[in-house]
């Protein structure tokens, strides 16, 4: 596998159709604005920004067309951000996606997938993101895209990179849940997915929830995706996401699980989700999404 630890390639993919809510399709330039790029620069990291995924602007018009929600440009975004994701690595530079809403962790992941056959994820979240189009309440596709990756959903997206572009449900670790619906602790259940709960930080501390996360997904893979949802962190410390959820992640929490996460030093490719600058408080979340970032690429404090 090419070492891809010098060289970062920024993907933005300003997509809001799988929240159906605007605002978070600017995400990706308000990370960008907070200084992204210079506090990579900083790390001695060699930054190259690949620019925009492109999403039709024009379907809000025309309205949901089925039960899930812009089905058709949700998944031809996330089969052009796919094939963006493999070719990058295959040139030697470790994707760095910015949302958008968590939709896109469906190309994301099944573009990592072709290069890292055996990849092990860790979707840092206050939700599951499995539900189904049997399950869904809100038939937004950004509740739904951890069970694509894991091989359930609809057709379309499942087929997204080829349907067998699936990851294996041992390797994937959930950190933060808080808002798990009906139908998907049935799901987690069945499908044997760690899921460390905010009860778990609580009682156990983030160091020891980690090294239990980074031991099952790091077990038997080649490499680690980091799927980080803002809405992950408490509102206090990230207040613009569409889906805020009390009683989450702290910065300091956060932050640890991205060092613990670096010095792993099994992570191939990573992206932060869900930045809504529309619902931000004074640049908040792009910030912390930012710092975050920092930190799982090497960032320290001495
Ligand atoms: B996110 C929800 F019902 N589960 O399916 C749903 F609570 O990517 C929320 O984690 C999904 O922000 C949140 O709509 C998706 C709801
Ligand atoms: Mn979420
Ligand atoms: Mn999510
Ligand atoms: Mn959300």
């Amino acid at each position: 596998m090419a070492d891809t630890s010098g060289s970062i390639s920024i993907i933005g993919v300003p997509l809001h159709y799988g929240a159906d809510r605007s605002g978070v399709d600017m995400g990706p330039n308000a990370i960008r604005g907070a200084n992204l790029g210079g506090r990579l620069e900083a790390l001695g990291l060699s930054v190259h920004d690949a620019g925009d995924i492109h999403v039709n602007r024009s379907l809000g018009d025309f309205g949901p067309v089925s039960k899930l929600k812009y089905l058709h440009e949700i998944a031809r975004v996330n089969a052009d951000l796919a094939g963006r994701v493999t070719r990058e690595l295959e040139q030697g530079r470790m994707p760095l996606v910015l949302g958008g809403d968590h939709s896109i962790a469906i190309g994301t992941v099944k573009g990592v997938l072709q290069y890292v056959k055996r990849l092990g994820v860790i979707w840092f979240d206050a939700h599951t993101d499995v539900n189904t189009e049997e399950t869904t309440v809100s038939g937004n596709i950004h509740g739904m895209s951890l069970a694509v990756l894991l091989g359930w959903g609809h057709p379309d997206l499942v087929a997204v990179a080829g349907a067998a572009t699936k990851l294996n449900p041992r390797n994937v670790a959930v950190v933060g849940a808080r808002s798990v619906d009906p139908g998907e602790r049935v799901f987690l259940k069945q499908q044997g997915v760690r899921v460390f709960t905010m009860h778990d930080i609580d009682r156990c501390g983030m160091k020891q929830v980690m090294e239990e996360a980074l031991e099952a997904v790091t077990d038997g893979t080649d490499g680690v995706h980091l799927s980080l949802d803002l809405d992950g962190m408490d509102p206090n410390d990230a207040p613009g996401v569409g889906t805020p959820v009390p009683g989450g992640m702290s910065y300091r929490e956060s932050h640890l699980a991205m060092e613990l996460l670096h010095d792993s030093g099994a992570l191939v490719s990573a992206e932060f989700v869900e930045v809504n600058p529309m619902l931000d408080v004074n640049n908040k979340t792009a910030a912390a999404a930012v710092d975050l970032i920092a930190s799982v690429l090497g960032e320290r404090i001495l």
